[in-house]
């Protein structure tokens, strides 16, 4: 009864879509006649999600158009897309964005009623037509939950490199937003707990869509497993469901989502409301703990998509986080026998950390031995060490190349935030500027789900045709600029 509420609420708060019309900005075929495999690439300037309309002029032939207008639409966030390649990795071909209609009505424009994600369009006529077709018109209307207009501008002497890095940051976030926090228009356009987190971070400070955060509380809190674990995910396609994969740091992050949504709005009514769901996260996280001899499942931690990473110990970093986003919350709404609970959780937690921590190194190593930024950054914002030797595990990460690295921005933010959370806010932003400045300088649009700086293939999923390439766990260069600056 409580999740039918929750899915009421969650129901009630869909956003209004705002629609932008764009035209493609070049690689207008003028005065060419097409048909028989002849394609044409335009480019709108800009990533876009929306919808394309395509309109031709029919060429008079012998008989004209004595048959259907066959189009193939194949849509590219970002060129490196295009590999041309057939994909045999792990996630479905159908991600990629291609389309071919046929049209009876050559006259009439081809709408296509599909969202696509894109700055290029690459349009062919395969068909063999007795007649030819020339290039009409082409338009796309963009949609996004995003209201630009509530962004304030950033102080004009700002630096032109963070200045560039927020409004990228900004239209990625923007086209992530749309009926719900989605992790990426193109691919899984889906609503993640992990994802949220970050993006709800951004938006506070940005488009300030906070009801926006709210629905997608409420679709989690309404879309619980038996056991009341939040999942990992939320489908809105086909239907309205969980998703079956259940991660332990998403589950958790419910409570830094929910403690943040209290920060920017000082809505109490919404953490009451969303208490018992936030709090029976921590409980299934610890219980998880206790049951593995007192360390955490790694398997049931995301972390990255770093290859090889044993994640025990940045998982129990996260743990120890949650579980003081969780008291934050009790003593927020005076839940004091809960207070007390989540303090000796946290001890207990904090204790199986610390004993992570070589003093001598200044580093956390994992149970394997080893070295990964991952269990520095999570031992850092978990707080379990003093601000002095925080920083000094930042400094020994910072100066040291031989550590396992994240692979995506995702990652990287919470290394952005560990660095600023022990007092290296000049070195924060010197990485801020050196990693996301890097996507910018190789000339993306938006920021993308995974980027190696010296691995252009990187790809968690076997080809880099399929990463997306606006990513919206990637956008928190808006929250470092706008929040520490
Ligand atoms: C990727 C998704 C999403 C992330 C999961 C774990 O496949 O796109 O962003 O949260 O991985």
């Amino acid at each position: 009864m409580k999740e039918f509420n929750f899915l009421k609420k969650a129901a009630d708060l869909m956003p209004p879509l705002y629609e932008t019309v764009v035209r493609p900005v070049s690689g207008i075929p003028e005065g060419r006649n097409m048909r028989d495999g002849d394609s044409f690439m335009l480019d709108f300037g800009t990533h876009l999600v929306g919808f394309i309309t395509l309109s031709v002029e029919v060429q008079k032939g012998d008989d004209t158009a004595d048959s259907p207008l066959a189009v193939q639409f194949e849509f590219f966030e970002n060129l490196r897309e295009d590999t041309g390649e057939y994909y045999t990795g792990g996630m479905s071909r159908s991600w990629f964005q291609v389309q071919t209609v046929f049209a009876d009505n050559p006259y009439e424009p081809v709408v296509l009623t599909r969202r696509y994600a894109f700055r290029y369009v690459r349009i062919t006529f395969p068909a063999n037509t007795s007649y030819a077709v020339s290039y009409k018109d082409c338009f796309v209307k963009a949609v996004s939950s995003a209201d630009l207009s509530e962004v304030e501008p950033l102080p004009e002497d700002t630096d032109p490199l963070l200045v560039k890095l927020d409004n990228t940051a900004l239209l990625t976030l923007k086209n992530c937003m749309q009926t719900v926090f989605e992790d990426g228009p193109k691919r899984d356009r889906r609503l993640w707990l992990g994802d949220l987190y970050l993006q709800a971070k951004a938006n506070y400070c940005t488009f300030k869509n906070n009801d926006l955060v709210l629905r997608c509380l409420y679709l989690f809190a309404g879309l619980p497993h038996e056991n009341g674990c939040l999942s990992s995910a939320i489908f809105q396609e086909p239907v309205l469901r969980n998703q079956s994969w259940i991660l332990h740091d998403y589950a958790l992050f419910f409570c830094g989502t929910l403690a943040d949504y209290y920060r920017a709005t000082g809505r109490i009514g919404v953490v009451r409301e969303l208490w018992q769901t936030a709090y029976r996260q921590t409980e299934i996280a610890y219980e998880a703990f206790e049951k593995n001899g007192g360390a955490a499942p790694s398997d049931m931690y995301f972390t990255d998509w770093c290859p090889g990473l044993d994640k025990a110990t940045a998982a129990l970093g996260i743990l120890v986080s949650m579980l003081k986003e969780a008291l934050f919350l009790a003593d927020a709404i005076g839940d004091s026998t809960r207070q007390k609970v989540l303090s000796e959780r946290i001890g207990e937690v904090s204790k199986a950390l610390k004993a992570a921590y070589n003093p001598a190194e200044k580093l956390f190593k994992a149970p394997s031995g080893q070295l990964s930024v991952h269990s520095q950054m999570w031992a850092v914002l978990s707080g379990v060490l003093g601000d002095g030797d925080n920083a000094a595990v930042m400094l020994e990460t910072l100066k040291r190349k031989d550590l396992v690295k994240p692979v995506t921005p995702y990652a990287m933010h919470y290394f952005s935030e560990a660095l600023i959370r022990c007092g290296l806010k000049d070195e924060a932003f010197a990485f801020i500027k050196d990693y996301w400045g890097a996507m910018i300088e190789k000339g993306f649009d938006c920021f993308p789900e995974v980027f190696v700086k010296d691995n252009p293939e990187a790809s968690p999923y076997g080809s880099v045709a399929m990463n997306s390439y606006c990513h919206a766990w990637s956008c928190t260069p808006s929250y470092f600029i706008r929040t520490y600056l």
